[in-house]
């Protein structure tokens, strides 16, 4: 064993990490090589502040990676299925209910000790065509109940928080600006209080959560989507409707940065919290603006963005939980645009923690540090 104790802990880890990794039948990545000595995981750091920290994640992915399935056991406390919960993924025939990809997350989630966050029961972009027909032609609220009635309990021993509807608003459609979903346009605005009643009925210890993009910036329509927002929240709240928190999706676009102010992200969570809602920052990374400057350059500008975002965020006690959008920058949705090769994620394609995992683990540990 070498004298000095850090190496003989850096070994130490090594070791262990290859241990693991062989008897995961996997090839070493450099995972742990480049995390500096002593320093916890980003769901250790989160712990010991009381939070959680997770990342999204793909069945297919998981089966076939089998060094991302060692980075997402190391790094995270809980998982959000990216697509497997979706409603045009579970039930893509009225009736047919497909929960095999769904099923192979949720075994390898408590299989690694993690819960698996519920994304996203109603939303807009994942209507399966049979439902969107029903939805046009004859309403019927039956297949809204019958959904979420067989997913929600079939999870329930591993899925504590739930998205119950994902991106209700649009701005520029409406006074009250809620989106003119196709499930609005079925049942009216009352849709998202009927759909929280139902999810409490079909999972009564899960905490239900709407899930919204575009609401942290300076920017006149998120200025009035947050604006809208608080005022859906308040008035489900003030009806009574099973609403326990929001989600804040934070993907952030670095084109934005300038537009970042510190005091208008602070009052926003200050008022989610005075309604008594929990937050989480429920979609995390970071869409370059310029690919072409050094890649230290663009890490440190991804670091930056996010290292000044939770600053703010993790200083509200409401917010409890940060989840990335992806944990490395080989599978990221951002790649499946024009933002190939994006670096938004704390590690990168061959799992090595970048300086936003840095900056992610340091506003864990500051939270600590100001309790
Ligand atoms: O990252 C997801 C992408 O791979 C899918 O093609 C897409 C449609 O299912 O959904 C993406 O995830 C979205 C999430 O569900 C809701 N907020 C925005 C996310 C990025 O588009």
């Amino acid at each position: 064993m070498p004298d000095d104790p850090a190496l003989a802990a850096t070994d130490a880890r090594k070791a262990a990490f290859s241990r693991r990794s062989v008897l995961a039948g996997v090839a070493a990545v450099p995972l742990v090589a480049a995390v500096p000595v002593g320093s916890p995981t980003l769901q250790e750091a989160a712990g010991r502040a009381g939070m959680l920290f997770g990342a999204a994640m793909r069945a297919n992915v998981i089966a076939s990676d089998a060094a991302l399935r060692t980075a997402v056991a190391r790094e995270c406390g809980v998982i959000t299925p990216e697509l497997e919960l979706k409603w045009a993924w579970i039930e893509p025939q009225q009736g047919r209910f497909v929960f095999r990809d769904a099923d192979r997350i949720a075994a390898f989630a408590s299989t690694t000790g993690k819960t698996m966050h519920g994304h996203a029961l109603l939303w807009h972009q994942s209507i399966p065509p049979w439902v969107a027909q029903v939805l046009a032609d004859r309403p019927d609220w039956t297949i809204m109940r019958r959904f979420m009635a067989a997913v929600m309990p079939r999870y329930a021993a591993t899925v504590r928080t739930w998205d119950v509807v994902n991106e209700p608003m649009e701005m520029g459609h409406r006074m009250d600006g809620l989106r003119p979903s196709p499930f609005l346009q079925a049942f009216g605005p009352d849709y998202i209080h009927r759909a929280l009643d139902e999810a409490r009925q079909a999972a009564p210890r899960a905490t239900l959560f709407i899930n919204e993009y575009g609401l942290s910036h300076d920017l006149p329509w998120q200025r009035d989507k947050r604006y809208l927002l608080l005022k859906l929240l308040e008035g489900l709240k003030r009806a009574g409707a099973p609403v326990d928190g929001v989600g804040i999706q934070a993907h952030l676009e670095l084109v934005d940065q300038s537009s970042f102010r510190e005091r208008v992200l602070a009052d926003f969570l200050d008022e989610l919290g005075n309604l008594g809602l929990q937050v989480r920052i429920s979609e995390l990374d970071v869409k370059e603006a310029d690919l072409t400057a050094t890649v230290p350059v663009r890490d440190r500008r991804v670091a930056d963005a996010v290292g000044a975002y939770l600053d703010v965020a993790l200083d509200n006690r409401a917010v409890g939980s940060v989840t990335c959008w992806g944990l490395t920058d080989r599978y990221s949705w951002l790649d499946e645009g024009r933002n190939v090769g994006n670096r938004g994620l704390p590690l990168d394609r061959d799992f090595v923690p970048k300086p936003v995992y840095d900056a992610i683990r340091r506003a864990f540990e500051r939270r600590l540090v100001n309790d």
